[in-house]
Formats: C-alpha cells, structure tokens, sequence
C-alpha cells in the first residue's frame, strides 16, 4: 500500500470503531494517525525499514505495528475483520452527505436500517423523523441525500462539469475577501472525464470563513458534504461534486500546482526538487529536505514563488501547461508550443439535414463563417446508416450539385464549403461506397458504426484495410467509445497508427464530448510517427461548433501543436493538401 492507501485504510478504521461505538479516544487516534500519514513527507517505507516508524508524533507502537503490516501484506488484518462485522450494505449509507457514523449507528441500532434502500423506505415511512436527534427535516434531507447519491455516484464528461464549475468560479471572483481562485484537478488538465471539481480561493486569513460561508450558500449548491474553516465540499446541480480551499496568497501557486495534479506529475516534481535541490515540496511551499514538512506550512516556502511558473524555474523548468501534467515525460526535455483553439481556420465532419443533422448545408456555413472560420467538410452519413438517413448514392451525386451552387455564392468571400462523406467501414474493411462514387468528393471519412464485437484482430484488420484505401482522407472516432456510457471497441490502436503512418492518413479527434476519440494518450506516439491530426466537431448543429475548445484542448494533452493538425491550415493551403490526396 502507499501512503495515500494506508492513511485510507486508517481513517476507515475511524469509522468503522466510531460505528461500532468504540471508546472515543481510540476513535481519534486513528483519525489522527490517518491526517499524520497522509501528510508526511518522509518515506513510510524507509521509516518502517529502520523501526522509526514511533519516532513520528502520534504513533505508538500499535499504529506503528498496523502501518508495517500494510506495508508488507498490502492489507490490516484489524481493518477486513472489522469490516467483516458489518452487514455490507451499512458503509453505504456513510457516503450519504451529512450522514455520518453517529446517524448510522442510530438508524441501525433502532431501525435495523443496512442499506441505502432500507433507509430510502424508513423514511418514506416516516420512521427515522421519530428517532431522537432526527425529525422531519433531516429525513427529508436523508431523502434528498440519497437521490444526490444516486446521481452523483459516477463521473461527468469535461463539458457538464465546465458549466457547473462557471457560474461558481465567476462568484468567488466576485468575493471582495478573495484575492486570486482558480480551478485546480482534473477539470484543470481538461480530463475527458471528471469526478470532482476543485477551486482554489486565496484570501486573508480572517476572510476565510466569509468565503465559506458563501461557498456552501451559493444558489447552485444542492448539498453539503463537509465544511471546515478553510474547505469545503457541495454537490452542485446535476450531481457534480466540488471542493473549495481557501490559502494565504504566499501559498496559492503552490496550492495550485499540488491540487492541479496529477498526482503522478506532482510525485515527480516532488523528487525532482529533492533530488537536484534537496528540497522537499507540497501544497505549501518548499523547505528543506532535512526539515519536517511542518517548516513550509509554518515559516513559508524557502523559495517564495507567486505563481507555477517560477515554481518550475525554481526546479530548472520550463513552465508545464496543466493539460501536459499526466507523468509522460513533460519534466523530461523541451514541450511543444501546444495549439490553441484560436489556431483552427476550419472544421471537418460537419452534418447537415441530409442526414442525420438539424440545419441545412448553407446555415452550417454561414455559422462556421460567423465564427471567423474560413471552410466547413460536409460529411454526411452514408446508405448503411439507414437509421440516420444516410444518403445513397443518387443522393450523394445531388447533395455535390447543392454543395457547389453555394460555393458559387461563396466565391467571393474566402469561404468554402468542401464535399464530402462520412462512409461507413464495412465489417470486411470495404467501404459503402465504391470508388467511383468516392472520386466527386473532396475528402473522406472513413468510419465504423457496425460490428463492433469483432475478435480485436478482425476489428484491426478491417480499420487498416480501410486505412490502404486511396480515396480515404480519414479516420472517424477510431474506437467508437461513448465515454461514461460504452467502451470502445476492441482494435490494435498501435497498429491502426501505423497504418495511418504508412498510408498517409488523417484520424481525427472527434471533438463530441462523448467520444474525444483518438484518446490524447496516443497523439505523442502518433504524431512521432508524422500522423497529422484533424480536430473534428462531428456537428449536427450550430451550436455543436463550441465542441471544437474540446477538441483542441484534447490536442494540447495529446502534446499536438498548430504544425501538427490539418484545420490550422489557411483555405489556400488545405485546398492543396486536398487537392494532392
Ligand atoms: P478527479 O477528481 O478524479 O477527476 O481527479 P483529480 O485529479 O481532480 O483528483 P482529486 O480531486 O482527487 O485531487 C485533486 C488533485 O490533488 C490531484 O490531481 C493531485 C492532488 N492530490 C490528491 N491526492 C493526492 C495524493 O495523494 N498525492 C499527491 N501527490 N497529490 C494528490
Ligand atoms: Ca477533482
Ligand atoms: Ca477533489
């Protein structure tokens, strides 16, 4: 087990004595010994291995007895028979926010409650309003809980949790008593998928409690978890999760680097600092290695820095966007100049209601052209996609005819409207359309929407058969993963790369926030082997354009720059780089 593990396990052990009405004082040693783990700087390990694990503050003999056990068997006999001693379904309802081991002692002792479900109907029936220390509004509360629960249980997709998190950020902001905020975590590094949204307040010590206090009574808030002097934890509308901490304005940039993560970046950045200065870092600053961590917390940081970039310079770094902070060697050598949304001049795999989109050819267009982009790929569906009213080709040849009359009416104003189709990938790699077809169109998308359980090796062979085809131009959503709802398909990636490598292909990022596919993992690898990128907003109306930030974020954690995707190409060039093949 590792620190975080370890300190984990303890605080559960808390909880489980607290439940199971343990003597109070040992309740709080293990609560106390979980906060002194999980903020020590020294190495449990090393400790454990030269028997000073008594030498910190707090640990006895028996805490430091239980620490080595999870140490070296990776579980606490102690913590499974505990647990054990639990119907399963009890620890639940310590997830319920504002319930805590005390309620569910109570509702378990006098209700026989055990599940989130038996609880549920208590309620409903009005038994737990009658328990002493509870009454109708708390379980009304209880109720409202285990709805937020329900929701809430799961991630959310980057886009939910962007609009939940602005409105907030914009009224701390607008806190007199708050000097700097940000959000921090994974919404920072533009993960696909979110869990909680962190945002980082500093103030004045004295306005804390103020910016607290109107953190839990925000008009979005739907609930309160937890709430301390300087943090915070609320559901949001929608279920989300958020945490708010509140630091001195010495501390922000160091808060914010450590609560930005992740936290495999922040584990590197912390050997980095002990290995070239000797120093170790935390959310609170440097200090020397030598010291407690304690020395940041309390005499400020040995280096002060006012923002993360002079905390990289501290370690002989250039600054690391919070999209590259994932340990993929961004601490290793030189980083990209990443792009940036402002560098896309069009967009590619648009729909119209040819197919399955809800405006005409002409009205994507002209919004595209509003945007200040300078050309659209139509790409509607092909025949297979019955169901989305994919055309044929009879269709397909008059949609051409359509697409050129408003080019026509474009010509003079450095707009284009470039033909193409999105056309299925049959399960043999062959595609719906035979090439003949495929030669009216300016480019092609080549996707999969059937057959997804073929063996890995069919489902690879079949994408790079279409891959060799001369008339593709790219790769649509090369897993077909629906995230937070459906894996991907199961496909060699490496190999698929390699064979848009060989073939001179395009893959796309689809920039729809359910899919966000290819997965900026593998963009480092691909563009090492030249694959250009096309950041794609799978559009079916105006305002799906706006999945283009999302897009282009992703690319930046795919390490790509302007170079390194097609649609920063100006008009003039894009139709030669088409025109070529
Ligand atoms: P999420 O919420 O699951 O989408 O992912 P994050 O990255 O936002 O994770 P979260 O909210 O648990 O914590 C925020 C940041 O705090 C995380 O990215 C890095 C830092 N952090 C949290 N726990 C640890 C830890 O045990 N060690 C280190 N070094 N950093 C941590
Ligand atoms: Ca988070
Ligand atoms: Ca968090």
């Amino acid at each position: 087990m590792n620190r975080q593990q370890i300190a984990g396990t303890l605080a559960e052990v808390a909880t489980l004595l607290e439940l199971r009405g343990d003597n109070p004082f040992r309740v709080r040693a293990y609560a106390n010994a979980a906060r002194i783990v999980e903020s020590l700087q020294e190495d449990l390990a090393t400790l454990a291995a030269e028997n000073r694990l008594t030498e910190i503050k707090g640990i006895g003999t028996d805490l430091a007895a239980k620490i080595a056990e999870m140490l070296t068997t990776d579980r606490l006999r102690f913590h499974d028979e505990l647990k054990a001693s639990f119907p399963p379904g009890l620890l639940d309802l310590l997830r319920i926010p504002g319930f805590g081991p005390k309620k569910t002692k109570a509702v378990y002792d006098q209700l026989q409650v055990d599940s989130l479900e038996k609880l549920e109907a208590a309620c409903q029936a009005g038994r737990v309003a009658k328990l002493a220390g509870f009454g109708e509004k708390s379980q009304q509360k209880i109720l409202e809980g285990i709805a937020l629960l329900r929701q809430f249980s799961g991630r959310h997709h980057y886009h939910t949790a962007v609009a939940a998190a602005e409105p907030v950020l914009e009224a701390l902001r607008s806190h007199d008593g708050v000097i700097r905020c940000s959000v921090a975590g994974s919404l920072r590094r533009c993960r696909e998928t979110i869990g909680d949204v962190d945002f980082l307040v500093s103030a004045k010590p004295v306005d804390a409690p103020g910016i607290i206090a109107d953190f839990v009574g925000m008009a979005g808030v739907r609930a309160v978890s937890a709430q301390g002097e300087t943090k915070a934890s609320v559901v949001l509308a929608g279920g989300i999760q958020a945490d708010l901490r509140v630091v001195s304005d010495e501390q922000f940039a160091f808060a914010l680097n450590y609560f930005t993560g992740s936290k495999e970046h922040n584990i590197a950045m912390r050997s980095r600092a002990l290995k070239l200065k000797n120093l170790s870092l935390n959310e609170y600053g440097f200090s020397p290695a030598a010291e407690k961590e304690k020395s940041a917390k309390e005499l400020g940081s040995s280096i002060p820095c006012r923002t993360e970039e002079e905390i990289y310079a501290a370690l002989d770094l250039e600054y690391v966007p919070p999209e590259l902070r994932e340990d993929m060697g961004e601490l290793a050598g030189t980083l990209p100049q990443l792009i940036v949304k402002e560098n896309l001049r069009g967009v590619f795999h648009v729909h119209s209601t040819w197919s399955d989109g809800v405006e005409s050819i002409e009205a994507m267009a002209n919004a595209a052209r509003d945007l200040g982009l300078e050309y659209i790929g139509i790409s509607d569906h092909s025949k297979g996609q019955r169901q989305a009213n994919g055309l044929d080709e009879t269709r397909l040849r008059q949609q051409a005819v359509e697409v050129k009359k408003l080019n026509a009416k474009f010509a003079n104003q450095d707009f284009r409207i470039f033909f193409g189709t999105e056309v299925d990938i049959l399960p043999d790699g062959t595609l719906d359309f035979d090439d003949a077809t495929l030669a009216q169109c300016d480019f092609v998308i080549a996707a999969v929407h059937s057959s997804f359980t073929l063996p890995v090796d069919a489902q690879t062979e079949r994408i790079c058969r279409a891959l060799a085809n001369p008339k593709v131009t790219m790769l649509a959503h090369p897993t077909g993963r629906l995230l937070l709802e459906r894996e991907g398909y199961a496909v060699n990636m490496p190999e698929v790369i390699a064979a848009a490598a060989e073939h001179r292909k395009i893959i796309e990022i689809n920039a729809h926030p359910y899919r966000l596919d290819m997965d900026w993992r593998l963009w480092k690898r691909a563009k090492e082997l030249g694959v250009k990128c096309s950041i794609n907003s799978d559009a079916h109306s105006i305002e799906d354009y706006q999945y283009l930030a999302i897009g282009a974020a992703i690319a930046r954690k795919g390490w790509l720059e302007k170079n390194d995707v097609i649609n920063c190409l100006p008009l003039k060039e894009i139709e030669k780089v088409l025109k070529r093949g």
